[in-house]
């Protein structure tokens, strides 16, 4: 085969990216020009990947956490071959339903690892990607798992508060298969790095455990050489690539100008002449495109070799591993929960959720103890999360399947999304409820790719009592149910909790909210019928003695209150029924015919949350009454504050009576 040198291939992709941004007169084509030799460096030489078959299990991941150069990942897609990435998609750039959108989308690009473009969302998955890896290294071997997580990381990534969280774990659990290479072009949208910033970011790696080193990110030789160090670590690599964003460009390299915005007519032309390639629209010469075919295919050994290894394993062994990847559970699952369920009704639980969740746990934990990774953010003992089998995972302790993040909701969240993408395991992780916040960009992102991770968020409103406002959350379920994909629930009682856990890990789909309380509450569900009625989001839980004058919808901790207020209407002669509505935003989501049969159509409707009213008029309707919260809660003892907040049976019955004088 005839050699093409370095430059050529890598000025391929500074074509494709200018020619792509210039025609969608939108984009990023500086990161790409600026970046394309550490990419073509890592990707000619290093990356362990078949274009054709972009899912194998043991491929090297590469993350473009600079989810704004977009077109330098789909260049190097299409370059080296992967089937679903055409020319004609290259030249669709940013358009509607194409395969390039204006950020990698992991769900709609096959060989796009995880969707990026929120800054520092890239790197702080990859932390979990490479968590997941020596997770599952240990437990199969390193003859089935062995692959290293790259990434490349723009200035905007690193100053990204979650690049922090993200690590000082890397650098903890000592992930010497991460290797983030940093394009150091010193260059963001306002101008210079130095405006707003002077961290030496080789000093701030180092001090968080890793290997880190400077280099000429211009330089083939000198990057090959940094990542071949870097493979060789027993620490993760940080390689500071000292870049210029929109190299070749003869005005605008080293500037802000190349960063965010088509190069202009006179520039691109310009840009093409320094880089002596062919000023017709992405054209890329034949020979060039053949050695970048030859690099995509160059992994294809090592793909078939793996297959080896992997038809050797035992035919248990294989089915598990390829089980886990495809994120469906074991069998066993089901009738554990099932044994579980039938347990309570003999001996019910009259303990917090998060209490009942723990119990749910154990049962969950034994019928998948390698796949069930629980987690907190150093919030453990208040959680409920961790079985007692579980040990904590360390960089001594791979196998172990409890993982202290550490006080960092943020990364935590943003590593359960690679540890679910990179497969393998069913991760959840743990804090207050109110600390979503700390969370959420990462949680968007999660019901954005549909990755089935779980969130066990206790102290789920004021009952978390004297902590005050700043624990209490009052928002935060509504605000959550606002993000389309994400499944909140809010279990009223023990059996509830293991059904929605059982939902929860059977939804690999997307993300799921599990709102538990502090306080305890009672074991109100007598039956436990062999469906799970927490799937339709609400179910008749108390029926009413004849027609319903009333109905009364709760969900979580205040299902008690209306199940006491149900039996005072009674006694006084006015039919009441109760729905637990465990998720309101399934509820809404059932078929119409279903929402009014759960619904019903009693005169009266009330719904009680210790939570703010928004949404719950889709349910109530505008002239329903809603026992809740109005603002921010108080410190005090929970009892108190719910009366104080008037979130009590009194309270609800007075609301049925004034509405039905
Ligand atoms: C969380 C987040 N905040 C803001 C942005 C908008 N944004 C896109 S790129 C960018 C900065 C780019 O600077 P750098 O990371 O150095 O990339 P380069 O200029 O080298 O392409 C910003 C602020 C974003 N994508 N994500």
């Amino acid at each position: 085969m005839m050699h093409v040198d370095h430059d050529r291939m890598a000025n391929a992709i500074r074509g494709l990216a200018m020619d792509a941004v210039e025609k969608a007169k939108s984009g990023h084509p500086g990161l790409p020009m600026g970046a394309a030799d550490i990419a073509t460096v890592l990707f000619t030489q290093f990356l362990k990947f078949d274009a054709a078959h972009p899912a194998w299990a043991d491929r090297d991941r590469f993350v473009l956490s600079a989810g704004h150069g977009s077109m330098l990942l789909y260049a190097l897609l299409y370059l080296t071959g992967n089937p679903d990435m055409t020319l004609e998609d290259i030249k669709r750039f940013r358009q509607v339903d194409s395969r390039t959108p204006g950020h990698p989308e992991n769900f709609r690009t096959k060989g796009v690892e995880t969707t990026t473009g929120p800054l520092g969302q890239g790197i702080a998955t990859s932390v979990g990607m490479a968590l997941a890896e020596r997770m599952l290294s240990a437990e199969f071997s390193k003859k089935i798992v062995d692959h290293h997580t790259y990434v490349l990381a723009s200035d905007g990534d690193l100053m990204e508060g979650v690049s922090q969280e993200a690590i000082a774990m890397a650098g903890h659990w000592r992930l010497n298969k991460l290797i983030v290479l940093y394009d150091d072009n010193g260059i963001s949208i306002d101008g210079p790095i130095s405006i707003a910033d002077s961290v030496d970011q080789v000093k701030r790696f180092k001090s968080a455990g890793w290997a880190a080193e400077l280099i000429d990110g211009q330089d083939q030789a000198a990057i090959a050489a940094a990542i071949a160090r870097a493979q060789k670590s027993n620490k993760p690599s940080l390689i500071a690539c000292r870049t210029t964003i929109g190299f070749g460009a003869p005005t605008k390299a080293g500037t802000a100008k190349a960063h965010g915005e088509a190069l202009g007519a006179d520039e691109l032309k310009g840009a093409k002449e320094n880089l002596r390639i062919s000023p017709e629209p992405f054209s890329v010469p034949d020979e060039v495109l053949k050695a970048w075919r030859a690099a995509g295919a160059r992994g294809a050994s090592a793909r078939q070799a793996w297959e080896a290894r992997f038809a050797e394993l035992g035919p248990r062994k294989r089915a598990e591993f390829e089980r886990r990847l495809r994120h469906e559970r074991p069998a066993s699952l089901a009738k554990a929960l099932k044994d579980h369920k039938k347990k309570l009704l003999e001996n019910p639980l009259h303990v917090a959720t998060r209490k009942s969740s723990e119990a749910a746990i154990e049962v969950i934990a034994e019928a998948m103890p390698m796949e069930f990774l629980a987690g907190s953010a150093d919030l453990t003992g208040s959680n409920n999360n961790k079985a007692k089998s579980a040990i904590a995972f360390s960089a001594k302790t791979p196998k172990g399947r409890f993982i202290h993040y550490g006080i960092r909701e943020h990364g935590m969240a943003a590593a359960m999304n690679g540890i679910f993408l990179h497969g393998g395991f069913a991760p959840n992780g743990a804090t207050f409820l109110v600390f979503t916040d700390y969370a959420r960009p990462a949680m968007r992102l999660a019901a954005l790719m549909g990755t089935g991770v779980v969130y066990v968020m206790t102290h789920d409103s004021i009952g978390l009592g004297e902590d005050g406002p700043t624990h209490q959350p009052v928002e935060h379920l509504a605000s959550l149910r606002a993000i389309p994909n994400m499944r909140v629930f809010r279990p009223a009682d023990a059996i509830e909790v293991a059904e929605c856990w059982e939902l929860a890990l059977n939804r690999s789909s997307g993300p799921t909210v599990l709102a538990l309380t502090r306080q305890n509450v009672p074991q109100l569900r007598t039956q436990a019928p062999s469906d799970n009625p927490c799937r339709h989001g609400a179910y008749e839980l108390v029926a009413a003695d004849g027609e319903a004058k009333v109905s009364l919808f709760a969900s979580g901790s205040e299902v008690e209150i209306a199940v006491a207020a149900q039996k005072e209407l009674a006694a006084r002669g006015i039919a009441a029924r109760v729905v637990s509505v465990p998720s309101l935003e399934l509820l809404l989501a059932q078929s119409e015919e279903k929402q009014k049969s759960i619904i019903g159509n009693a005169p009266v409707k009330i719904a009680i949350e210790a939570a703010v009213r928004f949404g719950w008029d889709a349910v109530i309707g505008h002239d329903g009454a809603f026992i809740g919260m109005h603002g921010f809660g108080e410190s005090g003892p929970a009892k108190e504050l719910y009366k104080h907040f008037g979130i009590t049976t009194e309270a609800t019955v007075n609301a049925v009576l004034k509405r039905m004088s």
